[in-house]
């Protein structure tokens, strides 16, 4: 049995599978983009790989850098969609992973949040 198979699935996962409702805005084969449902900023995405396998994005980077590009490249066109980044100017957003529990990340299945306008106050992403 895999890794993958024995660890639970992520909320994550439990989106792709439809389990849980979310507002997807994106999908392909390997990755899944969704709103947030927290958001902390005026436009706060999540682009998500597909497989959990990953828990952040350093993992990422050395197991899978072409997947990782697929996900900085989703969150390029989903800043370009002037339906999602409302007032802001598009193609300029942020892309933040956040990497360890002292800075905020609490789903441990890699995501990139993409945002535009100002953070909430105090808010880490
Ligand atoms: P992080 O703190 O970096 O691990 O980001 C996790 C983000 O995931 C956080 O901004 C809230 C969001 N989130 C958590 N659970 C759900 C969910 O069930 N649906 C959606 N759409 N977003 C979620």
């Amino acid at each position: 049995m895999s890794h993958e198979q024995e660890t639970e699935p992520s909320i994550f996962t439990r989106i792709v599978r439809r389990e849980i409702p979310a507002t997807i805005v994106y999908e392909s084969e390997t990755v899944i983009a969704f709103h947030d449902i927290a958001p902390k900023a005026p436009v706060h995405l999540l682009v998500v790989p597909k497989t959990q396998q990953y828990a952040n994005v350093v993992e990422l980077a050395a197991g899978d850098p072409g997947l990782l590009a697929d996900v900085v490249a989703v969150g390029r066109s989903l800043a370009e969609d002037p339906s999602l980044m409302k007032e802001f100017p598009l193609g300029q957003f942020r892309l933040i992973f956040n990497t360890g529990e002292a800075v905020g990340q609490t789903v441990f299945h890699v995501h990139a949040h993409v945002m535009a306008g100002n953070l909430q106050e105090g808010s880490l992403a």
